[in-house]
Order: structure tokens, then C-alpha cells, then sequence
């Protein structure tokens, strides 16, 4: 693999018009400045594109924006999310696109990454081991995981693909572990929920199945590749007290290893059924507070989830209107961290007006006030992490 640098100025000579297939009716001719890298596979010189096209694109702004994407039924709605490059990319928005392993080499995906690519459009490969292998990343999948990974990794720097990033979405198997956890939350029965946990933990284990995803995160580094992961934001609750007992019950591998970015959700659609109070900004507050103050630059939020109607738990929706993300952007500013994620680009579409959900740069970074939700949340998990 190697690159080339493509100069606004080649580009201009395509008759000022973008030669792929955003909208081809939009002019050429400035963007990126600096012109746009593009690889070339097997001795091919790739072609050469747009330093961008011209249009409303969005002043820089002080986070780095990215939404999660392509997570349809059966992960067919490759088209969508490619008619949604231009939104993108004038909202300077990165794509975190589901990747299950059935689609590896699939036309679509690779049109879409192609494309993403010549827009200007940054895509992380967030891979899924579906249909089979459990769907989320956790300990108890990290070989085939880190097959599919590496699998991955080989397919698109042979087809020249652009991706660079692996999105590592660190998650607890539902059915055993997460499920049984939250209806013991959601009951009231902390020692039963704690007690659950605590049957899962086998610290050395759980210290086999990090070694897996420090070879991962080897492997790639070695080629020139980086990994984010995204996890529950509970693991910023077990790291107060210098254990990873949390982490080892949950069975989700994150502190100590070399992730080039970590991400942590605070979905507050997710807490309305068992927090007894308000969940709002002040909770995206303390939990990028401590994503800083554990993980430095890496550190980042996700924030979720945006879509029309209730939550996958006929929850309701925390983000009804842009201004509520918005403000939980400059909560996550405020907490000091500038990776900023939103779940998802479907749900945000299927609210409209995308351009006002993504198109904000710049936002209040003033800290929020404080909110006994938060107090109640953190205190729970500092809780059954000591319990353990
Ligand atoms: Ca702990």
C-alpha cells in the first residue's frame, strides 16, 4: 500500500465537476487544501479525485464529530447511507459503519467505502460477527473476532479501500450477561443484579482474553492501521477503585490496552427505567469528566440514541430535537473530551432536518448544573463494582 497526493489543481481539470457519485452536478475545486491522499493497491494507481466539492461544508469545528451507521435489518442499506455522503460531508461528519463479517467483499460495501473515500467522507470499519460469532466484541468471542478483524483489514488494503480505523464495540453478551443484569436494575434488586456479576468473574481469564485484544491491537498498529472502542460507560465506574472486577464480571476487555481512541456510551435513553430521577446533561458531564481523566486525549462519548418514536425498550427518547444533543455535545466538551459520537445516522434521518442535528459548530462548554440522577447512577455502579 502506498499513497499519492492529489492536488485541487488535477482535479480542476475534470471540468469542474466531482467525478464520483455524490452529486455530480456539484462544482469542484477546494476543500481539503492540502489535496486528498488516496492509496493504490497492487502497483494500480488510484485515481484521483476531489479535494472536496464545493458547497456549505461546515466551518471546523473544536470535536470530531461521527455518527454510527448501516446497522439495518440484515445490513442492507448500504444505498442509503451512500446518498447520505453528501450530508456528511458538509457537516464534516465521520461514518462508524456497521461491518458484519456476511459482508465482507460485498459489491455495496465496497462502492460505498470507494465513494466515502473520493467525498472526503472518514469511514471506521465497526465489524460485527453476525450472523454468527455473537454480534458485539467481548471476551468471549476475541478469536473469531480478531479473525474477522484481520480478515477485514486484508480485504480492504488489497482493494485499496481507504479505511484505516476498526471500531472495537466492546459489549457484554446480551442474553447472559446484560438482559438478566438490567431486570435485576430495573426491579430494584441491586444484591441480586451485584450477585449476578459477581458469578462471572475468573480474573485470569479475563486477563487470557485481554492478551487476545493487546494481539489485536498489535497486529494493527503493525499495519498501519487504528482501533477505536466504544464500551459501557461502567467501566469508568470500576476504574475508581484500581480494579478491573467490573470490567472481568461484564467480560469486556478495555482499560490497559493501547486503543487509539475510547469511547464510552452514555445512551441516556437507557437509564429512564431504572433511575429514578431526570437523566440529562450533568450525567454526560461526569462521565466525560472521567473519560479525560482515564484516558487522556484517547477518551470520547457516544451519545444515543437519536431516532423517530420510543426505544428499543419502548423507552422514551431523550433526544427529541437538536438542541438536547447539542447540549449534551458541550456537556461532553465541557468534561473536556473532543471525540464525540451519535447514534445513529438512520435514526437521525428518519427524524429529518439533519442538517440541524449534525450541522452545529459550536456549542456551550460551560459545565452543567448538577442533577441527582447523576449521584444516583454513578454511586449504583461505584457500588456493585465494590461489591464485587
Ligand atoms: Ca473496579
Amino acid at each position: 500500500m502506498t499513497e499519492i497526493l492529489v492536488s485541487a489543481t488535477m482535479e480542476e481539470k475534470i471540468n469542474g465537476r466531482c467525478p464520483y457519485l455524490i452529486d455530480p452536478n456539484e462544482s469542484c475545486g477546494y476543500g481539503r487544501g492540502m489535496g486528498l491522499r488516496l492509496p493504490i493497491g497492487r502497483g494500480i494507481a488510484a485515481l484521483v479525485l476531489l479535494a472536496g466539492c464545493r458547497g456549505d461544508i461546515s466551518p471546523v469545528r473544536a470535536w470530531h464529530q461521527a455518527l454510527y451507521g448501516g446497522e439495518c435489518p440484515l445490513f442492507d442499506c448500504y444505498g442509503n447511507v451512500e446518498r447520505a455522503l453528501p450530508l456528511l460531508r458538509r457537516t464534516r461528519t465521520s461514518i462508524y459503519l456497521a461491518v458484519p463479517t456476511a459482508k465482507f467483499g460485498d459489491p455495496a460495501l465496497k462502492k460505498l467505502l470507494q465513494n466515502a473515500w473520493a467525498s472526503g467522507v472518514e469511514v471506521r470499519a465497526w465489524i460485527l460477527l453476525f450472523p454468527v460469532g455473537g454480534y458485539w466484541p467481548n471476551g468471549s468471542n476475541a478469536d473469531a473476532f480478531s479473525r474477522a478483524v484481520k480478515d477485514f483489514v486484508r480485504w480492504s488494503d488489497t482493494e485499496g479501500l481507504g479505511v484505516k480505523w476498526i471500531v472495537v464495540d466492546l459489549e457484554p453478551s446480551l442474553e447472559n450477561i446484560m438482559l438478566p443484569f438490567y431486570e435485576e436494575l430495573i426491579g430494584g434488586n441491586i444484591t441480586a443484579a451485584t450477585a449476578l456479576l459477581r458469578n462471572n468473574l475468573d480474573p485470569a481469564d479475563h486477563a487470557v482474553k485481554k492478551g487476545k485484544y493487546a494481539d489485536l491491537l498489535s497486529f494493527l498498529h503493525s499495519n498501519g492501521w487504528k482501533a477505536l472502542a466504544v464500551t459501557e460507560a461502567m467501566v469508568l465506574d470500576d476504574m475508581k477503585d484500581g480494579d478491573q472486577k467490573l470490567q472481568d464480571a461484564l467480560d469486556i476487555p478495555v482499560s490497559g490496552l493501547d486503543w487509539d481512541n475510547v469511547s464510552f456510551m452514555v445512551y441516556l435513553t437507557n437509564y429512564l427505567d431504572y433511575v429514578p430521577q431526570k437523566v440529562g446533561a450533568d450525567l454526560v458531564y461526569s462521565y466525560s469528566l472521567d473519560a479525560r481523566e482515564y484516558f487522556g486525549d484517547r477518551g470520547g462519548i457516544a451519545l444515543g440514541v437519536v431516532k423517530p418514536g420510543k426505544g428499543a425498550g419502548d423507552q422514551d427518547i431523550v433526544y427529541t430535537d437538536p438542541p438536547v444533543l447539542h447540549r449534551d455535545i458541550g456537556a461532553s466538551l465541557a468534561g473536556d473530551v473532543s471525540e464525540v459520537q451519535i447514534f445513529s445516522l438512520e435514526g437521525i434521518l428518519g427524524m429529518g432536518d439533519a442538517d440541524e442535528w449534525l450541522g452545529k459548530t459550536s456549542v456551550s462548554e460551560s459545565p452543567p448544573k448538577k442533577e441527582p440522577a447523576t449521584q444516583f447512577v454513578r454511586d449504583l455502579f461505584f457500588s456493585i463494582d465494590s461489591s464485587l
